[in-house]
Formats: C-alpha cells, sequence, structure tokens
C-alpha cells in the first residue's frame, strides 16, 4: 500500500471512499475552501479526488500537489489550463458513461415530444377513468431533422441510436469529423435553421456561455424541440423561457440548469418544458464505473507514473513533474 495522501474536499460517491481508504493515506474537509487549509496539508497532500469545483486560490495552497481525478467527464469545475502550468494532472471519467448519458438523452428526447410523464400524471389522476382518454400529442419524432450540438464521445452514442428511429441527423462542432457521414454544417446557426430538433451535448468552456440563445431558438422554429443534457450553462435560459412561452419554439427537455440545482420557477411551470434534476449517467452501475476510474487514475499515476484518462489540458507523466 503506498502512502501517498490524497484529500478529499466535500463529498463523492462511497465506493471513491472505500477503495481511496483501502490504497491511500486519506484525509477529508468538509468543503474545497483555502480557510480549512492547514499547513500540515498545504505540505503533505499529493491528490485530490473531487465531484465539484475547485478554485485556482485552493489548488494553489498546496506545495506538493500532483494529480487532480475529477469525478464526471466535465471537468469545468476546475481550471485545467491553470492545474497545467503548475505541473498538476488533473483526470475525468470518459466513455465509462456515454451509453447511459444517450440512453437519458433519448428518454428525455420522446418525453419532450410525446408528453409521456404527462400521460402518466393523467392516469395516475384517475383521469383516463374519468374523462376519457389522454389527448393526442401535437408533437411527435416521426419525420423529425435532428442536429447535434457536439458530436463527441456522449453525442455519438446518441446519434447511433437515433438513426435506429430512422431520422435525419446533422451535427455542428468546430471541426467536421471524419469518421461519420452525418451533414456537417460549420456554425450553430446554420444548424439551428436546417433542423427542427436540437441536442447539446458540448462542454461548458468560455466558447459554449449561452450560445442557445433567442436567435438559435427562432431558426429550430415553432416546431422545434431543445434537449439539453451537456451543461446548462450553454443555454440563455431567459431566452428559451420566452421562447416556450411564445411558441417560438414547441418544447424543450432539460437534464441540466444554469444555477443547478435552482430550476427557475418560469421552466417548472411551462408545461411544454420537461424537467429532470441532472441524473444522466445516474444509475447505481454508472456512477460505481465512474468512481472506478477517479481511483484507478489516482492508483496508476502514483504507481505506474501516468494517469488513465488525463484530460487534454495536461497531458503530464509523474516523471516530468519536478516535486515528484
Ligand atoms: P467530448 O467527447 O469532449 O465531446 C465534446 C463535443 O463538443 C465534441 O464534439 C466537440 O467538438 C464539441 N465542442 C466543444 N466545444 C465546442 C464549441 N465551442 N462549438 C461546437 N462544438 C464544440 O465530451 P463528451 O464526453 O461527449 O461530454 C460532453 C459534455 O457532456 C461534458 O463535458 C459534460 O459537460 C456533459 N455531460 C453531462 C452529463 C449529464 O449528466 N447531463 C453527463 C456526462 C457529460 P470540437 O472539439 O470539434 O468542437
Ligand atoms: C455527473 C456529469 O452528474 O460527468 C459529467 O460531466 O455531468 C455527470 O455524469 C457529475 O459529473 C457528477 O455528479
Amino acid at each position: 500500500m503506498t502512502q501517498h495522501r490524497i484529500l478529499v474536499p466535500g463529498s463523492i460517491h462511497p465506493h471513491v471512499e472505500e477503495r481511496l481508504n483501502a490504497a491511500f493515506d486519506v484525509v477529508r474537509i468538509t468543503k474545497a475552501d483555502p480557510v480549512l487549509m492547514t499547513d500540515d496539508l498545504a505540505r503533505s497532500v499529493q491528490g485530490i479526488a473531487v465531484s465539484g469545483s475547485l478554485t485556482t486560490d485552493f489548488v494553489e495552497a498546496f506545495a506538493s500537489l500532483e494529480i487532480i481525478a475529477n469525478f464526471g467527464v466535465g471537468y469545468d469545475g476546475i481550471d485545467a489550463r491553470h492545474a497545467g502550468e503548475k505541473n498538476i494532472v488533473v483526470t475525468n471519467t470518459p466513455d465509462v458513461l456515454d451509453e447511459e448519458v444517450a440512453d437519458t438523452t433519448i428518454g428525455l428526447l420522446l418525453n419532450t415530444v410525446r408528453q409521456y410523464p404527462q400521460a402518466q400524471a393523467y392516469l395516475r389522476a384517475g383521469r383516463w377513468e374519468k374523462d376519457g382518454a389522454f389527448p393526442l400529442t401535437p408533437l411527435s419524432l416521426r419525420g423529425r431533422t435532428v442536429g447535434m450540438y457536439g458530436l463527441g464521445r456522449i453525442g455519438q452514442a446518441i446519434a447511433k441510436r437515433l438513426e435506429g428511429f430512422s431520422v435525419s441527423i446533422a451535427y455542428h462542432t468546430r471541426k467536421p469529423r471524419e469518421d461519420v457521414t452525418y451533414t456537417y454544417y460549420d456554425s450553430l446557426e446554420a444548424l439551428a435553421e436546417a433542423v427542427d430538433t436540437l441536442i447539446a451535448i458540448v462542454p461548458k468552456t468560455d466558447w459554449t456561455h449561452k450560445t442557445i440563445n433567442a436567435d438559435i431558438l427562432a431558426r429550430l422554429g415553432s416546431n422545434g424541440v431543445l434537449i439539453n443534457v451537456g451543461r446548462g450553462w450553454t443555454v440563455d435560459e431567459d431566452a428559451l423561457v420566452d421562447a416556450l412561452k411564445t411558441g417560438v419554439i414547441a418544447a424543450a427537455g432539460l437534464d441540466v440548469f444554469y444555477d443547478e440545482p435552482h430550476v427557475p420557477q418560469a421552466l417548472i411551470d411551462l408545461p411544454n418544458a420537461t424537467l429532470l434534476p441532472h441524473v444522466a449517467s445516474a444509475s447505481q452501475d454508472t456512477r460505481r464505473a465512474m468512481a472506478n476510474l477517479v481511483v484507478d487514475n489516482l492508483i496508476n499515476w502514483f504507481e505506474k507514473g501516468e494517469a488513465l484518462t488525463p484530460v487534454p489540458e495536461t497531458p503530464l507523466k509523474r516523471s516530468q513533474i519536478p516535486t515528484a
């Protein structure tokens, strides 16, 4: 067993805790707050396992920090560029959640267009027997043209499922992919103009902030449907509420929100918004696989000198780190 010291700020999946306890000297603090720092922690911590965010001030407080293992494929809670400048490797949990998130996306899309949650609520309220059949849904998946905003690991898993639904598929990313035959649009505007259903699965970055705005929603049109499973950061929520209220688009399905766990009341009040509390990867099996990858990254780093899934901003090996 190594005696490398790993800090867990705040709460994290219990399987991460369990496996860390077996392999490392683990210390915990209630949150990633520089005021909770002690001289001992600042000197001795070599790795951090985190589900959530870390400020650059917090990261800079550690003299011997080599690795930050993030629970989640999205690592927007950590400034990876800054970590790289400090010779700290950042890892995330790609691949192991792709299929689960893609399944959720298809479920959310179908719920949004065919109103299955509303139909179930109708049945449970005894209205089928009392009032007759649930109203026919104005929307359907049939004949839709779907635009993928993002076609990375998860976007491709979603698109693969969509092929089985016989809808037409197009996409926008900054660079066209050579390994797919879907129609490429070099701007989000052009994609939104060409499709009636937009699925967003891009990361939270400086370039994706509120890119789904009033103009993009107007381009989707009155039959338009927006599905967001990436980050709430990408959508201008005020513009979305307006578009849903006034019929600029027909419906939206959202798993992610701008200021989680807060969801604007205006969205909750809208009957044409289908809302999930960020559950796309949230099955026991998939979260356990993510937990394993967090710990395996830490073990590999200290035992073999490299991380399994470093993020592109920190392509470091342990031998390159001056303090290691
Ligand atoms: P990925 O493999 O890195 O794919 C990201 C995709 O977004 C790529 O196709 C990339 O293409 C595109 N992209 C990035 N910046 C863009 C921009 N400015 N304009 C247009 N396209 C852009 O990531 P992933 O594993 O699929 O995950 C994607 C994101 O999903 C994560 O970062 C996370 O935020 C979110 N997520 C959410 C949940 C959930 O529970 N709801 C679960 C998992 C992941 P180019 O680089 O060519 O632009
Ligand atoms: C998790 C996610 O909900 O991986 C991601 O980027 O958004 C989700 O899988 C989150 O990271 C951990 O709670």
